[in-house]
């Protein structure tokens, strides 16, 4: 090691000299590298010593990945560009100015603290400030949505005017801003890019030419996975190297000038609109996973040394100190500061107030927007003529000549009229644009598809490509990008063509989609909404046409779910929920698309229904019935056959929504009828049946005359012979049936 050396304080002829040594870095970027390096690890090894101390709870380190984190930092622009780290991303977020105070607060968990208020584990970083979006521990989740708001920015820069606040929803209170030629850093470890949304991210990318960076931290481990087991033939640069419109860099991510070289190369090919670029980095980790992993129990300590000799804190001292940067002074000066700095700010961060439990249910909802209120509930303007397509499709309309539409008709009126309302609406999916390949129906040689259903036929003739367009065949390619425009301020309306279909893009709206708000603290949210075709009574939907299922979503905070049974609803509440500022998973019953019950007249341009709203199809005394869906007109006739034949007046209650649900519609009825049956066509175990009766018998157990029932599907999937379905779904013969040993109990 050098020992020897000059002046740390060079004066600039000698900066602008040695620039030209340093890839375009100047000595004073180099120090200030080491500074961010040192303190990104002595903020690190301060954790390590609190969870020891057991006033931390969770230590994630950056450590071996800090010279590729403060490189990408470097040629990159905070609060410009826009950032989709992982947990090892310390470095980069240091050195895009988040303060190691701020990342101190995360691990004790305080109530100021910026990345999540205390919710998230540390190192699961939000900065909304510098444009680092919210993280989640899932590993691969970010990279689809960064492909979307690298989308976002494509947009907003074509369609400026989506930009614009409007009073009176979501874009109320939506702050969007774009710069043109942004550029979107994604990162992931070695192991993550075996998830396949790693793969939809990279199709996805590389076929739009955006300008997404993906950053590849090769550490060759995930936990005690070596890479070689991940990646076929063990390195990740060669299996992605076909993909058109990348720049590609495979580099040693432990050289701060090395990296800093590649990144410039990748922004000057994202920035120029070229498409996106791959950086596949080669980092060490020294401090194991986690602090709750030991990889001397999987790793030769060979092994651990020859990694050790490449640690990027050591390297970039010896190299300053070569190149006579700084000498031993200056370094020890520097270190000496951070040192102290770093224990100051953990010891405030240990005062720091911590967040109080009464505050748990704050942002798992817009608390600007609240989809309930009387904000949401407009007559239906029945004279109000409906507006032709410029796609000289009207709608899907079979029956242009009668004033009643059906709930496909007015679903796709909706769209057009939110659509023109709103610019930041983008509709996208599988087939839902009318002809991908364009000049076929602009030449008149198709008429154009428009979704399988044609729910979205003739909105990309009217709207054009970029706001109407066909995804690939990935529900979490959908649902992922959706939810990166979202955050961006765009408002997705996307379609999942079956329901049946949707678990691909489960991780999405399980652990993403729903928590953007919650787990950031309001720093940033994800409204949009997902259009699902459900349910059977198809003759011959069998297992894969026919699922339900929407307990499984009604069961996730954070999603509005609900489920129209009439044209009229559905068009009220689609309305409600493309304006409204949550994430909504809008549930449409295919058997009730073109069905004869519950057709409407067009209802206008503002006609909204809230949500939590129910409806009471058929005012009466003797016994409720809550359903929802498809249920509604089976329960119906059930109920009016009950009333023909033995005089037993039936009070039916349609949802609409269920969740929220309006519990108060339900307990007023109960109170009233004294008998309660709850009617779903979902299997019967589990289902969304059970939560309401557990409400009924729970709080109103003093006002019931008989037991809580419920009528649904059987306990099995849907069988394709319409025998079987007929057993298997909830017929009106069952449900006259059950209605009638309630109300003789
Ligand atoms: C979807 C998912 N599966 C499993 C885990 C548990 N887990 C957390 S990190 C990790 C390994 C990640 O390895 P890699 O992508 O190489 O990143 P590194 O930690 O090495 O930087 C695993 C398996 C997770 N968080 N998310
Ligand atoms: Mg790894």
């Amino acid at each position: 090691m050098a020992t020897t050396k000059v002046d740390p304080n060079l004066d600039e002829n000698d900066i602008a000299k040695k620039a030209q040594n340093y890839q375009g870095l100047t000595s004073r970027q180099l120090i200030d590298a080491y500074r961010i390096m040192f303190a990104s690890r002595r903020v690190d090894d301060r954790e390590i010593l609190l969870k020891r101390q057991q006033k931390v709870f969770f230590q994630i380190s950056g450590a071996g990945h800090e010279a590729l984190g403060v490189a990408a930092a470097f040629a990159l622009r905070p609060s410009y560009d826009w950032f989709y780290p992982y947990y090892r991303d310390r470095a980069l977020c240091l050195a895009l100015g988040a303060t190691p105070y701020e990342m101190l607060l995360g691990a004790v968990g305080a109530a100021d603290d910026p990345n999540s208020g205390g919710r998230q584990m540390p190192s699961h970083w939000a900065y909304k400030r510098l444009n680092v979006v919210t993280q989640s521990s899932a590993t691969g989740t970010q990279i689809l949505q960064a492909v979307g708001c690298a989308e976002a920015g494509r947009y907003l820069a074509r369609h400026p005017q989506a930009a614009r606040k409007a009073e009176g929803d979501y874009r109320q209170f939506k702050d969007v801003q774009f710069q043109g030629d942004e550029i979107t850093y994604v990162s992931l470890g070695d192991g993550t890019t075996s998830e396949g949304e790693f793969w939809e991210a990279l199709n996805t990318a590389s076929n739009r030419r955006l300008p997404v960076i993906f950053c590849v931290q090769d550490n060759q481990y995930a936990i005690s996975v070596p890479v070689e087991v991940q990646t076929a033939g063990g390195n990740i640069s060669r299996l992605v190297s076909g993909f058109p419109n990348f720049h590609f860099e495979e580099i040693d991510g432990t050289d701060p000038v090395v990296a800093y070289a590649a990144f410039k190369r990748a922004a000057d090919h994202c920035r120029a609109g070229d498409g996106p670029a791959f950086v596949h980095a080669h980092v060490i980790r020294p401090y194991s996973h986690s602090l709750s992993d030991d990889e001397r129990l999987y790793r030769p300590d060979a092994e651990r040394r020859a990694d050790a000799a490449r640690d990027p804190v050591p390297r970039l001292q010896m190299f300053l100190l070569r190149e006579g940067i700084l000498d031993e002074k200056g370094i020890t000066k520097i270190e000496r500061e951070i040192e102290e700095q770093v224990q100051a700010d953990a010891d405030r961060a240990l005062e720091a107030a911590l967040p109080q439990p009464e505050t748990i249910y704050n942002f798992v909802y817009s608390p600007d927007l609240d989809p309930t209120s009387a904000a949401f509930e407009t007559r239906p303007a029945l004279a109000a003529p409906e507006p032709a397509g410029d796609g000289k499709r009207p709608a899907a309309s079979q029956n242009k000549t009668s004033p009643n539409k059906t709930m496909a008709d007015l679903i796709n009126t909706t769209l057009r009229d939110e659509m023109r309302r709103d610019e930041r609406v983008v509709i996208f999916g599988q087939d839902v644009a009318d002809a991908s390949r364009e000049e076929y129906v602009k030449q008149k040689l198709v008429k154009g598809k428009g979704g399988v259903f044609k729910l979205t036929a003739g909105l990309q003739i009217e709207f054009g490509s970029d706001r109407v367009f066909n995804s690939p065949l990935a529900e979490a390619n959908i649902v992922g990008r959706a939810t990166g425009m979202a955050t961006r301020g765009l408002k997705p309306v996307v379609e999942i063509q079956f329901f049946d279909y949707i678990w691909p893009a489960m991780m999405q709206l399980r652990d993403e989609l729903p928590l953007i708000r919650w787990r950031s603290n309001n720093a940033f949210s994800a409204p949009l909404v997902i259009r699902v075709a459900i349910g059977g009574y198809l003759t011959g939907g069998a297992i894969y046409h026919s699922q339900c299922g929407e307990s499984i979503f009604t069961h996730t905070p954070g999603l509005r779910v609900v489920f129209p049974s009439n044209a009229l609803d559905a068009a009220g509440l689609l309305r409600t929920a493309i304006r409204c500022d949550d994430p909504v998973l809008f549930l449409e019953h295919k058997r009730l698309y073109r069905e004869t019950y519950g057709r409407a007249p067009y209802p206008g341009a503002e006609y909204m229904v809230p949500f939590g709203k129910a409806q009471i199809v058929q005012p009466g005394t003797d016994l409720t019935v809550i359903t929802y869906g498809a249920v509604v007109p089976r329960a119906l006739q059930a109920a009016q056959r009950l009333e023909r034949e033995h005089q037993v007046s039936v009070e039916l209650i349609d949802l609409r929504s269920l969740n929220p649900f309006d519990w108060d519609a339900i307990a007023a009825s109960v109170e009233k009828t004294n008998r309660a049956l709850i009617a779903y066509e979902d299997s019967l175990s589990w289902g969304y049946g059970a939560e309401i009766a557990a409400r009924i018998g729970d709080q109103l157990f003093h006002y019931l005359d008989a037991p809580v029932k419920r009528v649904a599907a059987t306990d099995t999937f849907v069988a394709y012979q319409p025998i079987l379905e007929n057993a298997i779904l909830p017929q009106a013969s069952d449900l006259f049936r059950a209605m009638k040993e309630l109300a003789e109990f």
